[in-house]
């Protein structure tokens, strides 16, 4: 398949992206709120069961795994990627090793992960992966994000995108500016205005094909503890115009991350960004937080009880699927729920 129909096949009108990647420590903190044991049988029972639920097949385009995952064997003898696209998803991959402190700038990070990246790409291929993701972090304080920062994390999406392009997979561009803090929305506007900037800078600067990526951004949110916190409509006219103005039009999908938002709101917000789409960006989700808390919630109460640990996770993946069309509403939430 070609890149640009990899990545339109991932962000498909109805569907979106599960971004299943924890890392072991993420993994460890979600699990440690629910009283699991975090153990690889524990992870991989919890990832199968979403893996191979009903909801899947219509409303999920692609899945992001971290490196345990895509290597392990499920039980009903296909491996994770297999089990994936026989249900009717792309299997993909994260490939950054994380946010580590920043020199020079200590209270910021910038993403490692490019030394020998070239050659983990071939073998992320061979296990079924046809797309990859890699997440830059940034911070809003009084004096961040940095240049530095802001330069430096560019640079290496960039590279990495390159290098994932060379192995004929389609890379997430996925930088974070956080919700923490007490900031308004018009600086959340303003901060991802200048990454989204540095970022496609350095993304032409580097010969990217922009037709076969996808961009994870977050939407522009005031700060979880600003007082004056927005409407969905404002949130939704302010996203919608940053990615208008930021965002080349050769980007054929946008796929936000959920970042702490509730599971209602995270519909809700890009339920009314797609009302107002008058764009030809797919834009639609790709969210841990907000695809698995109710599942993981089941997942505590019973980890063997799949049926319901998957009719969470499906209730989820179907509003969200709405919410990518613009044809999502509360009291849907309520009826499909019951
Ligand atoms: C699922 O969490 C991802 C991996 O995080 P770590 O590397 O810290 O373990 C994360 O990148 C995720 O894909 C995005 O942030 C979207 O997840 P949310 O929960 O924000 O929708």
């Amino acid at each position: 398949m070609e890149l640009n129909e990899i990545a339109k096949k991932m962000c498909a009108k109805g569907k979106g992206i599960l971004a299943a990647d924890e890392s072991t420590g993420t993994i460890a903190k979600r699990f440690k709120s629910i009283n699991v044991e975090n153990i690889e049988a524990n992870r991989l029972t919890f990832r199968q069961t979403l893996f191979n639920s009903s909801g899947m097949k219509d409303y999920i385009g692609g899945v992001i795994l971290f490196d345990e995952t895509i290597r392990q064997k499920t039980t009903i003898g296909l491996s994770v990627p297999e089990l994936i696209s026989k249900n009717g998803a792309i299997p993909g991959i994260k490939v950054d090793k994380g946010a580590k402190p920043l020199a020079g700038s200590s209270e910021e990070t910038v993403t490692e992960g490019l030394d020998g990246l070239r050659d983990r790409l071939k073998e992320y291929y061979k296990l079924g992966a046809r797309f990859t993701k890699w997440r830059a972090v940034y911070k809003i304080g009084d004096s961040f994000p940095s240049s530095q920062s802001i330069k430096s994390n560019a640079h290496a999406l960039a590279r990495y995108a390159a290098l994932v392009q060379e192995s004929k997979m389609v890379p997430i561009v996925e930088p974070e500016v956080l919700m923490d803090g007490s900031h308004d929305i018009k600086k959340c506007y303003d901060v991802t205005t200048n990454v989204l900037n540095e970022c496609y800078n350095e993304l032409n600067l580097h010969k990217i094909d922009l037709k076969g990526t996808v961009l994870k951004p977050n939407m522009i949110i005031p700060g979880s503890d600003c007082k004056d916190q927005s409407s969905p409509e404002e949130i939704a006219g302010k996203t919608l115009d940053c990615l208008k103005k930021n965002v080349p039009s050769e980007v054929p999908g946008i796929a936000f991350l959920s970042g702490g938002q509730s599971e209602i709101e995270s519909s809700r917000n890009l339920n009314e960004i797609n009302k107002i789409n008058d764009t030809n960006f797919l834009i639609t989700f790709s969210y841990g937080r907000g695809l698995q808390a109710s599942a993981l919630k089941e997942f505590g109460k019973n980890q063997n009880n799949v049926e319901n640990i998957q009719k969470a996770f499906n209730h989820r993946a179907k509003m969200n699927g709405l919410s990518s069309k613009g044809k999502w509403s509360i009291n849907l939430e309520k009826d499909s729920a019951a």
